[in-house]
């Protein structure tokens, strides 16, 4: 699925606002069929944004079950092609309604939500649009998670990751109208040679056209550099201004689709940059230089907005990333939006691109040792229907994000339990998968404390290796000299072992801004400190490790936990993003490596 892009043949009507708005509390809405008329009630609520802190009702933020959104859309009287729906997100499942009749659904909550509604409206007409969205996780869905009926019979949602369970429709929903006959995909790939830049494409239209032309554009002015025809081949770009960290450097390949009679059938404009990645021996090559990677695991996550999309909350988060010095990110733990990654692209920005399988472990709830709840792979726990979900959104990720030149790696999952065998049963298929999809980038997963090197049993299956180390934090609190060895001792071993490249993910402390002692006491400022410039020691000690992302950009809500005050907060800045002393001492040092 192509993400949407206005050009000569396609439209579109954003549709975000103010919609009507209907939580299913007493979960009736099902039986009584509530999308056959307009929704109950005159409550409203705001599209994009989770629907969790905007009411006052408690029982709306911790409902568990179907939130059902409503509104009146005209289709342009103008529109004689295809009428397309669709949502950047809607958390985690969807389905929806052209005037009381079902038209699609959509399973996944962190990628986009398609559906073609043609055949059920007329240009020029007004249609009711109903979508209801759905926050239950279950065994088999991506993340993991189980509905626990209570004794009052209400229902909990538990899950096994440290993230609030945010819900809502979280990016943009919009009306598009599309060619009947169109391009539904392009794979773009590209490399170089001296000064000349090979792009190689492959486009599949819903039906062959006639004639397929193909221009590159300049990004920036939209300039012809070069052109070509068919639905495969090559083109090479003179000069070529390679795609580049820290800078961008974005071309737009143009793909027009034509009949017998030379009329336009269709054009989509699809942004990349001609870079290569590569993993040689310990280190990762961009264009052929070995990067470091600096920066963090984020999060989509704002006060009021809980997982919403705002453009203005995300150009504030870039420009903070951008003065502390951070070159790259880890879409930690779902797929973000296409704004976000748009910027990435444009402004250069390396990020390692990961699914949203987390919480598939037993052992652990959030990075903390959980109870004995029995293992992880096994029949109603991670399983063959979660491998086959998981398999499915692996797909569905690398399809929208292919082109993307900021991505470098996929992540295809985080802190699984990979202390015991069975992991590798579970893993070795999607790593074959991953790769099947997508041969042009190393592949990854973020690896859990409690699988050191020679307890694991499956990061030689990957190309890098990606750790997730919390010593001096929830292993040997407050004690950073014993930190530091048990963390050199490791990354040594996994060196010797692999001689793979070693990213560190995750590394952090819960810190209260403002907080502050002169005996470097957890949880102030100082101790946060002190504990990155323990960790960034050994980092600058041991040669394989070749990047920091610190945990996290932004102290960030979780589900209630007697080790979360209000949320996670590891944050180098505050929810609210004012810099804690961390933010200082990472500008230092990233800004002058
Ligand atoms: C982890 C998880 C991350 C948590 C973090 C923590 O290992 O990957 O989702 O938020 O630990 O702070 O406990």
């Amino acid at each position: 699925m192509l993400v949407m892009r206005e050009s000569r043949t396609r439209d579109c009507r954003i549709l975000n606002g103010m919609w009507r708005f209907y939580p299913d509390l007493d979960h009736t809405a099902e039986a009584e069929e509530i999308w056959r008329d307009a929704l109950p009630g005159s409550q409203q609520c705001a599209v994009p944004a989770s629907v969790n802190d905007l009411f006052t009702d408690p029982r709306i933020r911790h409902h568990v079950g179907l939130y059902f959104y409503e509104r009146m859309v005209l289709v342009p009287g103008t529109w004689d092609q295809s009428v397309i729906l669709r949502c950047g997100s809607a958390t985690h499942e969807a389905r929806v309604w052209v005037n009381g009749q079902e038209v699609g659904d959509h399973r996944g909550g962190y990628l986009p939500v398609e559906v073609d509604i043609t055949d059920h409206v007329t240009p020029g007409e007004v249609f009711r649009l109903t979508i209801a969205v759905d926050n239950r996780l279950y065994q088999d869905s991506i993340p993991p998670g189980e509905v626990v009926q209570q004794d009052d019979g209400t229902w909990r949602q538990d899950y096994r990751h440290d993230f609030f369970n945010y819900a809502g429709l979280h990016r943009s929903v919009a009306l598009w109208s599309r060619p009947r006959t169109y391009l539904h995909d392009v794979t773009i790939t590209t490399s170089y040679s001296g000064s000349t830049g090979v792009v190689s494409w492959s486009a599949d239209f819903s039906e062959a056209p006639a004639s397929i032309q193909i221009k590159v554009l300049d990004h920036r002015d939209v300039s012809v550099i070069a052109e070509s025809e068919g639905s495969s081949g090559q083109v090479e770009i003179p000069h070529v201004r390679l795609w580049t960290p820290g800078i961008g450097g974005l071309y737009d390949l143009e793909i027009s689709a034509y009949d017998e009679a030379g009329q336009l059938l269709d054009c989509h404009r699809e942004p990349f940059g001609v870079r290569e990645v590569a993993v040689e021996g310990m280190q990762f090559l961009i264009n052929g230089e070995p990067f470091y990677f600096t920066g963090f695991g984020m999060h989509e996550d704002h006060e009021t907005l809980g997982k919403g999309h705002s453009d203005a909350h995300m150009l504030q988060d870039f420009e903070l990333l951008s003065w502390i010095g951070a070159n790259s990110l880890r879409t930690s733990h779902y797929p973000y939006s296409d704004e976000f990654m748009d910027y990435c692209d444009e402004h250069g920005i390396v990020v390692i691109d990961e699914t949203a399988a987390v919480g598939l472990n037993w052992a652990i709830a959030g990075g903390i040792v959980g109870d004995e709840v029995g293992a992880t792979f096994t029949p109603g726990h991670v399983d063959d229907k979660t491998q086959a979900t998981h398999k499915d959104h692996i797909a569905e990720l690398i399809q929208r994000d292919k082109n993307r030149p900021s991505v470098v790696m996929w992540s295809i999952a985080n802190e699984p339990d990979t202390a015991v065998p069975e992991a590798r049963e579970y893993f070795a298929p999607l790593v074959e998968w991953t790769r099947s999809l997508d041969a042009t980038r190393p592949v990854g997963f973020t690896n859990v404390m409690f699988a050191p090197a020679g307890v694991d049993t499956v990061s030689d299956l990957f190309d890098v290796l990606m750790l997730n180390r919390y010593y001096g934090w929830y292993a040997h609190i407050a004690d950073l000299k014993k930190a530091q060895e048990v963390l050199r001792e490791e990354l040594e071993k996994w060196q010797d072992m692999l001689h793979k490249p070693i990213i560190m993910t995750e590394y952090g402390a819960d810190t209260v801004a403002g907080l502050h002692s002169v005996h470097n006491v957890p949880f102030s400022e100082e101790f946060q400190v002190a504990y990155l410039k323990a960790y960034e020691e050994v980092f600058d000690a041991v040669p394989a490790v070749i990047g920091e992302q610190m945990w996290n950009f932004a102290d960030f809500q979780t589900k209630f936990g007697i080790a979360r005050i209000d949320g996670n907060r590891k944050g180098a800045f505050t929810r609210d993003r004012r810099p804690k002393a961390a933010a200082t001492h990472l500008r230092q040092r990233w800004t002058t490596r």
